[in-house]
């Protein structure tokens, strides 16, 4: 299995979790690199990390691989509840971290590369109103979990770890969100994401509006 990929992206940290979560070997095609950006380039045209091929098959889209391994490479920890209803719950939430947290993030932290004529401010303060909306309304929902869904560990999680790591740097959370700001420190107590953010140390200095001294 190849997983074409970048440790510093947060989409390629959340399928990262679950192949640490379930020790999946595979091998990393570290995007950035020549052969590896070629490889990637003729297996996806529309170029965006993660790329999972595992048997001849390329996947595409993080939920998408994240719900492969769970059925291809089952581990002991399941990605995806076997029961339907919590499954679709599992879902929404992935939903929720994807659209109005890791795109509003993003959307913020990829202005910050433009050049300063090429700037779009009101579309950044779209993007930081709509995360404003998201922490509060995550607050409410995280008063009584431990996890996104319940007591197991999920997608859903997958989804938010690395969405509220970058969205914190590039909007931080108000103190007054103390669940969401407690549910992001279990996150990255979690082994298997203390991994993906310690492999990607070393790319800090790279994050365009400068990494906080913390985490
Ligand atoms: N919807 C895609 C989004 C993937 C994505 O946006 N990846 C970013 C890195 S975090 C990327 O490939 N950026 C490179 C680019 O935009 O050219 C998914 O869920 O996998």
């Amino acid at each position: 299995m190849k997983l074409y990929a970048h440790p510093f992206s947060s989409y390629c940290q959340k399928v990262l979790i679950p192949l640490y979560e379930n020790g999946i070997a595979f091998e990393l095609r570290l995007l950035g690199e020549e052969q590896a950006n070629a490889e990637q380039a003729a297996l996806w045209p529309l170029k965006r990390m993660p790329v999972l091929v595992d048997a001849g098959r390329t996947v595409v889209e993080a939920t998408i691989i994240v719900e492969y391994l769970d059925l291809h490479h089952p581990g002991p920890v399941r990605m995806i509840p076997a029961d339907p209803r919590a499954a679709l719950d599992v879902r929404m939430m992935d939903r929720f971290f994807d659209n109005y947290v890791m795109t509003p993030m993003q959307k913020i932290v990829g202005d910050s590369l433009r050049a300063p004529e090429q700037r779009d401010p009101f579309g950044v303060g779209e993007a930081r109103a709509l995360l404003e909306t998201a922490y509060a309304w995550l607050d409410g929902v995280l008063a009584d979990r431990e996890w996104a869904v319940g007591d197991a560990f999920s997608l859903a999680d997958c989804a938010a770890a690395p969405s509220l790591f970058y969205a914190d740097w590039a909007h931080p959370i108000d103190a007054s969100r103390a669940n969401v700001i407690a549910y992001r420190r279990r996150l990255l107590a979690r082994p298997s994401f203390a991994r993906a953010v310690d492999e990607a140390r070393p790319f800090r200095p790279f994050f365009p509006l400068g990494a906080p001294d913390r985490d």
